[in-house]
């Protein structure tokens, strides 16, 4: 396929709530929506995850606009894309920027599963015809998380995700055990421990975790090897792992037991599909993260957790927990805790124009 034009919807959203963790917090969401048209009109969507600030990794939704806008996006235009891992090469002359990566990895993926007529699922090798749903609480007080976890049991999701930090951890878990002695639980800590917490870490062990996720700095995996050593709880890392070689470093090392992939984070699908089938290998279990995207991205999470090893609900929850009205339809929904993999062409999901325009910051059309 060729690329004949690129669109950029820079978009922003009021979410339904405020979103709280450790190191930032979300309250209008900025995304970047790209379209990408071919030689035969054909289109292909893909999403900038990035954040307006650099609280969770150090691109911004400004940075990626200049590197797809200047870099990326005349990379692209006009070339010979047989298949969507010819952009790993592509890309290569350019460091980091996962995030801008990611948004074309996707929208060719989708482009490239339209024009074979197969689903994205289909397209990656994905074999699941449908996903379990888990879902994060924000940070917040322990009565209104409490009645938060109340009602998600009762919606049927299957995972269970609390942030915390060294100011509200023990405390906050003792209290959900409390009420929910056997709920799937896991906690996400974003970095916001040292190696001198260990004891602290340590007495999480008694509360039979799934995993905590990411406890020490996003730029380590000695640390938490260290760690890992000391505590019984599986850690999971998330910001630690960019590339496939992160993966295989800290499986080495035995830094984690579980790994968090988010297309975002790691430059795209193809880069992803990598550190399953690495994680397969070496039976560390998957699972796909969120971003507090639009639908566009979750569509793609959906199809990546098709895959046979993400074998633990991510973070993919219903469209509603975060927005009013998703830009795309058929709406995003957990039902009982699953949601169903499309089986139509490329992400299988419709984007639906007007809701695009009515939220728009900002639209630039690129063409060959
Ligand atoms: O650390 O997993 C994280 C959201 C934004 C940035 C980082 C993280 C998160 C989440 C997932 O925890 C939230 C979601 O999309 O449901
Ligand atoms: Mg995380």
């Amino acid at each position: 396929l060729k690329i004949k034009q690129v669109t950029l919807h820079h978009i922003t959203q009021r979410l339904k709530s405020p979103f709280y963790s450790s190191i930032g917090h979300v309250i209008d969401r900025e995304s970047i929506l790209v379209e990408l048209t071919d030689q035969e009109g054909q289109t292909g969507w893909g999403e900038v995850v990035a954040f307006s600030t650099p609280w969770y990794t150090e691109e911004t939704i400004t940075t990626a606009f200049h590197l797809l806008k200047d870099l990326f996006i005349p990379l692209i235009l006009n070339q010979s894309i047989a298949h969507p891992e010819e952009l790993q090469q592509l890309f290569s002359p350019y460091k980091r920027n996962n995030m801008a990566k990611a948004s074309i990895d996707g929208a060719i993926w989708d482009l490239y599963a339209k024009r074979q007529n197969v689903s994205l699922s289909h397209a990656l090798g994905g074999k699941k015809t449908k996903i379990e749903s888990g879902v994060v609480i924000g940070m917040s007080s322990i009565k209104e998380m409490s009645e938060q976890i109340r009602s998600y049991v009762d919606e049927g999701y299957k995972r269970f995700k609390v942030k915390i930090s060294p100011k509200q951890d023990i405390s906050i878990i003792e209290e959900i055990r409390r009420d929910f002695p056997t709920l799937p639980l896991m906690a996400d800590a974003n970095s916001s421990y040292t190696l001198a917490d260990v004891h602290r870490l340590k007495e999480l062990d008694q509360f039979n975790l799934m995993m905590i996720e990411q406890p020490l700095a996003a730029d380590d995996i000695i640390d938490h090897a260290k760690l890992q050593e000391a505590i019984n709880t599986p850690i999971c890392l998330d910001e630690s792992i960019i590339t496939v070689d992160d993966a295989r470093k800290a499986i080495e090392l035995g830094s984690c037991q579980i790994i968090n992939i988010k297309a975002g984070r790691v430059g795209g699908l193809t880069e992803s599909k990598k550190i399953h089938d690495l994680c397969f290998q070496h039976k560390i279990p998957v699972w796909c993260g969120g971003m507090i995207e639009t639908g566009i991205s979750r569509a793609q999470n959906i199809a990546l957790a098709s895959l046979p090893n993400f074998s633990i609900p991510g973070d993919i929850s219903s469209s509603s927990k975060y927005w009013e009205e998703d830009v795309v339809s058929p709406e995003i929904k957990a039902v009982s805790g699953v949601i169903p993999v499309s089986q139509k062409p490329g992400l299988g999901y419709e984007v639906k124009s007007d809701i695009i325009n009515k939220n728009r910051l900002s639209k630039t059309v690129i063409k060959a």
